[in-house]
């Protein structure tokens, strides 16, 4: 059963759901329609009980997802990634979709869609992708669960060398740092997949979906008092009503560098 959504192509076929970005020529940048078009295609595979979902770039793609729309930021004092927001409603949707999500990438990474690519379950990579977590070369102040998603997958010092440069790593590094589980050939990446995710599908389905539940609830188990939330609210705050904000993103529309001043 296949979809044309615009902005994702989806398909259902044994049991395994594929959402395939379909707007290149943006180079798939995740708009606000691209990720109401996932979280809806997330909510149907939901009902039509799809145990293993891949989400992928079309076949060979150069950029997998250039990462959150940079338009579409706010520069008005809204929070960019508040927990309202369509990027962090779709993630939380990946987390608690009842089976794996297998992120099938080529290309580069960029931004939330890197976020997107670690909070899924498994992610297999081709020799020539690349991840960048880029919210220091923006300016913008990412948020505390975006955070822990890196630190569960990379652990500290990998995540903090990501987010601290916001530099684009390899598919060797990847690996290393535990963003993907395989590298596989761009020819041989698609059956790779599929291969696993008809592994997975073979298995119990309730088993599988009450031990991903456990990860996420035991990976999500860091209790916080409302003092210390409150505390990195008001520091994120300060950071997104800043005019170094608003420069990282005229700075990108405008094709320049960006000049921090640090107010
Ligand atoms: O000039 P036109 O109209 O053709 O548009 C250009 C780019 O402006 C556009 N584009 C984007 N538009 C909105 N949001 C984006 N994220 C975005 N990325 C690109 O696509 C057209 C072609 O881009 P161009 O000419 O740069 O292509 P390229 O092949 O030379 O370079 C491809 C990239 C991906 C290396 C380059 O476009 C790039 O560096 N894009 C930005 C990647 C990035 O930093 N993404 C993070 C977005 S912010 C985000 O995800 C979070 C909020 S956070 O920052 O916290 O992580």
């Amino acid at each position: 059963m296949e979809n044309n959504y615009g902005s994702i192509l989806t398909g259902i076929n044994d049991f395994i759901g594929t959402i395939t970005f379909n707007n290149q020529s943006k180079l798939n940048a995740l708009s606000s329609a691209m990720l109401g078009d996932i979280i809806y295609a997330l909510e149907n595979f939901r009902k039509n009980k799809v145990r293993v979902v891949i989400i992928r770039a079309g076949k060979g793609s150069k950029v997998w997802s250039a990462g959150h729309d940079i338009n579409e930021l706010p520069l008005d004092g809204i929070d960019p990634l508040g927990q309202e927001k369509p990027l962090e409603k779709m993630l939380k949707m990946v987390q608690e979709y009842p089976g794996p999500v297998i992120a099938l990438i080529e290309g580069s990474v960029w931004g939330g869609a890197c976020d997107l690519a670690i909070t899924s379950d498994l992610a297999i990579g081709s020799p020539d992708c690349t991840f960048a977590i880029t919210p220091a070369k923006i300016g913008v102040p990412y948020n505390a669960s975006g955070i822990l998603h890196f630190i569960n997958r990379l652990g500290l010092s990998h995540a903090k060398e990501m987010f601290f440069t916001g530099s684009p790593v390899d598919a060797e590094t990847a690996l290393h740092f535990g963003i993907i589980n395989h590298v596989v050939e761009n020819d041989g990446i698609e059956s790779f997949t599929y291969k696993l995710a008809g592994k997975i599908a073979a298995n119990s389905p309730l088993s599988i979906e009450v031990i991903k539940e456990q990860f996420r609830i035991l990976t999500n188990a860091h209790p916080i008092t409302p003092n210390a939330f409150e505390h990195i609210e008001s520091l994120r705050r300060k950071v997104y009503c800043s005019d170094d904000y608003k420069e990282g993103i005229n700075a990108f529309k405008e094709k320049r560098k960006p000049s921090f001043k640090c107010k």
